[in-house]
């Protein structure tokens, strides 16, 4: 797959080292002269801006926080005057206030440069129509893979999030080869071409560049069949830039999504301790921008947890690559002292094939017991062969295939997860869908009470 910087995307590893370590120097330096906020937190550690050399002394920094960026609301955080900026976006926290962003116009090069970069990594050619299902407005994904898609030379048709019989419409008219929306979205769009008839061979979508929340290799699978698409994963966060920190290659598909190292350098660290984790284990991914002017951030604590390699990947990038997020530390469920994230659960999914990945997760207390029950939904074959029943637990209890399918998701879910959970068979069409957006998928009813 062509790529679109192969000089700086396959950069040999001890110049792509060469080039983090001088970049991060004159980052700590220009935050230190013009955000408050680092040069305290400097003073408070004894360091000095010349004490980070390069990126091995990153770790004696302290991190930065969400909590940083609300306290510092709205602009606090910005390295330049306001009139300086060229945008500002948001994203919407789950309390109060948002964390608010900011970029001049040479960081919006970079932001369109490193989206460039995931598209074509994706399957994006210039000339190829890309349908832009993102939502558009203080959202970075809208705008953010609309910049890079332009930047590549693509067409982009910027529909936004929601509306969805428009868009089936103009997937159909225009004919886009490739689709930028959430996951789950692009189930629910899947579902829509299935009511209406039209095949996946008749959709003219061949690629698809999901991400903004959390997903597993079950809904690719379903998204792949769904849309006739090859779907890879984009990974962002407005913080850093946005969409575009990373992105999976068409042809490897294996779950790991390139970095762009070369202005965003990656650190998985422990939960617990923040101490710096080797590559392969499981931690908090950390970012530190390295040639962001408006917003730079050091050390940011993304809350996402997974794993990275700098192993080379078969494209021939040299980029470190990030496994597929496996939830935030924010996400995790502890449901009778087990943890358990969300997509550990949706994971399993894959290998039934009576059921599909639409699913709900609801917490509840009963006295001093957690009860995590999963609402999942059936397939479309199986509910025919079972005779197109109202699914009730009743029904369940009453029909032999049924009660031992709920029993099958009930084991493989103990043997994966650890975790007994209550299983409800559910009919087709009843979870909750995205409507354009990110899909919250858990209903945690334990803290009404
Ligand atoms: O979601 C940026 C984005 C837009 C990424 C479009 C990809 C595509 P925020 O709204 O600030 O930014 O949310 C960032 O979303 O910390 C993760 O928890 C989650 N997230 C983003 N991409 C992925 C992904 C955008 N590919 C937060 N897989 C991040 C899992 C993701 N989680």
């Amino acid at each position: 797959m062509p790529m679109f910087q192969p000089e700086l995307e396959t950069l040999p590893r001890p110049k792509l080292t060469e080039l983090q370590n001088q970049r991060l120097r004159e980052q700590v330096a220009y935050v230190y002269e013009r955000v408050p906020f680092y040069r305290q937190a400097l003073d408070e550690k004894g360091l000095k801006p010349s004490d980070i050399r390069g990126v091995e002394d990153l770790h004696k920094l302290p991190f930065t926080k969400k909590k940083d960026l609300r306290d510092t609301y709205p602009f606090g955080m910005f390295a330049v005057p306001r009139q300086e900026l060229a945008r500002i976006h948001a994203s919407s926290g789950t309390t109060g206030k948002p964390t608010v962003v900011g970029y001049t116009k040479g960081d919006l090069e970079i932001f369109a440069e490193v989206v460039a970069r995931s598209l074509a990594a994706a399957g994006g050619r210039p000339g190829m129509m890309l349908h832009n299902a993102y939502g558009y407005g203080l959202f970075t994904g809208g705008l953010g893979l609309h910049g890079g898609a332009e930047k590549l030379g693509m067409v982009v048709v910027p529909i936004s999030g929601g509306m969805t019989d428009r868009q089936i419409m103009l997937i159909q008219d225009f004919k886009p080869e490739m689709i930028a929306c959430t996951p789950s979205y692009a189930q629910t769009l899947a579902e829509e071409f299935k009511k209406r008839g039209i095949t996946p061979e008749e959709i003219s979508l061949q690629y698809a560049i999901l991400g903004a929340e959390p997903w597993t290799e079950a809904i690719r699978q379903s998204v792949d069949e769904g849309l006739g698409v090859r779907a890879t994963n984009i990974y962002g966060l407005s913080e850093i830039i946005g969409p575009g920190v990373s992105n999976e290659d068409v042809n490897e598909r294996e779950g790991l999504s390139y970095i762009w190292e070369d202005h965003f350098y990656p650190e998985v660290v422990d939960p617990e301790t923040g101490d710096p984790l080797p590559d392969g284990e499981v931690g908090v991914l950390v970012f530190t921008t390295l040639t962001k002017k408006a917003m730079p951030i050091l050390r940011y604590w993304t809350g996402d947890l997974t794993y990275i390699t700098r192993e080379p990947g078969p494209s021939g990038r040299t980029h470190a690559r990030m496994a597929q997020i496996r939830g935030r530390t924010d996400d995790m469920l502890i449901v009778r002292g087990v943890n358990v994230y969300p997509t550990q659960i949706e994971a399993v999914l894959k290998e039934i094939p009576e059921v599909v990945p639409h699913y709900q997760i609801v917490l509840t207390r009963e006295g001093p017991m957690d009860e995590l029950e999963l609402k999942l939904e059936v397939a479309e074959p199986f509910f025919r062969e079972i005779g197109q029943k109202v699914l009730s637990d009743e029904v369940i209890e009453a029909d032999q295939r049924l009660a031992h399918l709920r029993e099958k998701v009930a084991r493989k879910i103990k043997d994966n997860v650890g975790l007994s959970v209550k299983v409800s068979l559910i009919n087709p069409g009843t979870a909750p869908r995205s409507e354009g957006g990110k899909l919250k998928r858990v209903a945690d009813l334990r803290k009404l009470r």
